[in-house]
């Protein structure tokens, strides 16, 4: 038989399970080949840095292998994915971005 719950009772246990969404870094990767001023505006175009930003995650990216360009929610991160690499490899550029859970 189901038992009667008062309506806060239900609230309380439903507020307790909630979890908010995972949130997504996504990173641009080094490589050697792509020009660093094409990265920049990639930067500032799909991630709206500015241009000061946008140099200063580039030349990270450079020195470190790998550098975040912003956390988003999944579909949002993996749009941002697929945005930046249409737009490097119609430009010919070998450019990685990827995503990872924040
Ligand atoms: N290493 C590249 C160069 O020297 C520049 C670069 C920076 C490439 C960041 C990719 O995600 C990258 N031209």
């Amino acid at each position: 038989m189901a038992t009667k719950h008062d309506n806060s009772t239900v609230l309380a246990r439903q507020e307790q399970k909630l979890k908010p969404p995972p949130m997504y870094q996504v990173l641009l990767l080094n490589d050697d080949y792509t020009p660093m001023e094409f990265v920049v505006a990639i930067i500032q175009e799909f991630f709206s840095k500015d241009r000061e930003t946008a140099t200063q995650i580039m030349l990270k990216v450079h020195r470190d292998g790998r550098g975040m360009c912003g956390v988003y929610p999944k579909d949002i991160a993996c749009t941002k994915v697929e945005l930046v690499l249409t737009h490097a490899r119609k430009a010919g550029h070998p450019l990685q971005c990827v995503m990872e859970e924040a």
